[in-house]
């Protein structure tokens, strides 16, 4: 308790995903300061959540709201039930303000835009000092991306990357040159499973959130997908999430990179770590998942090789804080990009798997599931076919945010508007990634019981993503065809004669006009 001389204490707002212990708020204990974190209708329905996401933040909130108790420090919680509840950061902070005769109030910089926004407006709001300081999560500023690329016409994260590897001395050698003679080793990666081969199950958690979950119905919070309460995968506290980094480098790093793209139906998630929860709500950071691969590899060298470490490093150094950077660039503008011009809704059986297409089946029915789908199912199967359909950007970002554990605007927007679905042009994507049937059948098992034929272009049971492909590289030709890495798809496309050409576009029409029906 506070003793009644301190009549002023200073208020410091913790969101749901700032659970940074190592901030050097914590490291000394203040009886004026008074932390608070709030369970918000205005979180909770800002689009419609997977119920695992909701879980998984609050649970996790409130652990780290009694590790800070632990530690001495006080702590205000108000839970989403709370009949004091405001509902919003700024009316819970006002009724707070009152509460404890509050004299000040610091926050952390968030990680989205709307909140950025909203948290600029405290001090004229509130009428009392108001301090913003760093997360001390990322490894660079927001605006590092946008000095390191000023006058660049072309942001190419490759490049960005090296620039991550030379700052932070990783795996980098005394002249500057990166370990194993390259920089990137991707062309080791990329590899289907074998037949026979069932990758390893993941660690999941047993926790018990039935009491949140409880809640949630009670309060009638809107969601998607479905949960066991009783045995909540994810990680909730910095304890799991150092368990599941453990079992990620011991279990799947020797073979992350070699089957980084693979798709199965005999796994949800291959060798993928499942970290982006852990990471995105800050129980990890970014540098020490890094190092511990590092040592690990170090340690286990004749059992890894330098691909799968190299890969996954780059996944975090390169690719996160890039994405984190162009976004506090290009926001507000870059949420109502639309530069391909989509306006199809996005198909119904997005919200419950029911599909034939086996490949968008298992990569929607495991993200209701489990609220995960690794890269290669997002960007290749479920952003495809989005792109593909020609669905407007808006209704596949909803889609995206709403349903991923790990899904915070600033890594949920510039992945899905920008390298699925090349709403911004190509300033994240060199190319749009898209893909035909081929592609889904290269690198997964879901081809051989689909109810399709992957082979068929047109006719019965010709595999939709077969013509769509066509279509679109023939409905965007002014973008694309004149770019080089399309070149050879338009040389493919140009060599078909009329007939075969029409078809395949009467059967792409065919195949939108009733694609509730696929
Ligand atoms: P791993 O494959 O094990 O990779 C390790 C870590 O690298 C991840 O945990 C993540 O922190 C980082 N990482 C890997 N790829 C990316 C990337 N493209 N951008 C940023 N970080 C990356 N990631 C999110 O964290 N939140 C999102 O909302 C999100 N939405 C996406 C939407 C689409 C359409 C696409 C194509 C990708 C999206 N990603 C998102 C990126 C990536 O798919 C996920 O980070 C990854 O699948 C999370 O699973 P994992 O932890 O097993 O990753
Ligand atoms: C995702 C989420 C949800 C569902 N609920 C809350 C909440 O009630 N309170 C909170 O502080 N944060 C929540 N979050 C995470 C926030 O949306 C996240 O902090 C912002 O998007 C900023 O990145």
């Amino acid at each position: 308790m506070r003793s009644a001389n301190h009549i002023n204490p200073t208020l410091r707002l913790v969101l749901g995903d700032q659970l940074n212990g190592s901030h050097s708020w914590f490291s000394t204990v203040d009886e004026d300061v008074i932390y608070v974190l709030m369970e918000v209708q205005s979180e909770a329905t800002y689009t419609r959540h997977h119920i695992q996401k909701i879980l998984a933040f609050f649970a996790a909130m409130r652990a780290f709201a009694n590790e800070l108790r632990l530690l001495g420090h006080q702590v205000h919680y108000i839970q989403y039930d709370d009949p004091q509840n405001q509902h919003s950061f700024e009316g819970n902070i006002r009724f707070l303000i009152d509460e404890f005769n509050v004299g000040r109030i610091e926050y952390q910089y968030p990680d989205e835009y709307r909140l950025d926004q909203e948290f600029k407006r405290f001090s004229q709001l509130f009428g009392i000092p108001v301090e913003v300081v760093d997360s001390e999560h990322f490894l660079t500023t927001r605006s590092e991306w946008s000095t390191f690329f000023k006058g660049h016409s072309s942001p190419l994260m490759e490049r960005f990357y090296r620039h991550m590897r030379v700052k932070f001395r990783i795996l980098i050698d005394s002249q500057n040159q990166p370990f194993f003679g390259q920089w990137n080793l991707d062309k080791d990666n990329r590899e289907k499973i074998p037949v026979n081969h069932v990758p390893i199950a993941p660690l999941v958690f047993d926790n018990d959130v039935s009491d949140i979950h409880d809640m949630t119905v009670n309060m009638e919070i809107p969601s998607i997908g479905s949960v066991d309460p009783t045995r909540f995968i994810w990680p909730i506290n910095r304890t799991q999430a150092l368990q599941l980094l453990d079992f990620f480098v011991q279990n799947c790093l020797p073979l992350f990179g070699r089957f980084e793209d693979a798709m199965t139906v005999n796994s949800w998630s291959v060798y993928h770590s499942r970290l982006s929860f852990a990471l995105n709500v800050k129980l990890l950071t970014p540098l020490e998942v890094v190092d511990c691969a590092i040592q690990h590899w170090e340690n286990h060298q004749a059992d890894i090789s330098p691909n799968q470490l190299e890969g996954f490093v780059r996944q975090i150094i390169g690719w996160r804080e890039y994405m984190r950077g162009v976004y506090w660039s290009q926001m507000p503008g870059y949420a109502g990009l639309n530069a391909l011009n989509n306006h199809r809704k996005l198909p119904n059986w997005f919200w419950t798997g029911e599909t034939k297409m086996n490949c968008m089946k298992f990569a929607i029915q495991q993200s209701l599931q489990f609220a995960y789908a690794h890269h290669i199912q997002r960007l290749m199967v479920t952003g495809n076919f989005a792109l593909l359909a020609g669905i407007h950007p808006d209704e596949v970002d909803q889609w995206y945010l709403g349903i991923y554990i790990d899904a915070i605007e600033w890594v949920e927007i510039t992945n899905t508007r920008g390298m699925s679905q090349y709403a911004d042009g190509g300033l994240i994507a060199t190319k749009p990634y898209v893909s035909s049937a081929n592609y889904i059948d290269k690198m997964s098992d879901y081809c051989s019981t689909c109810f399709y034929a992957k082979s068929k272009k047109t006719g019965e049971r010709a595999c939709p993503l077969n013509s769509l492909y066509w279509g679109f590289l023939d409905r965007h030709r002014n973008i694309f065809e004149g770019q080089f890495r399309m070149k050879m798809m338009y040389s493919t496309l140009n060599k078909m004669n009329e007939t075969q050409r029409n078809a395949l576009f009467d059967q792409a029409n065919w195949y939108l006009k009733h694609i509730e029906t696929l």
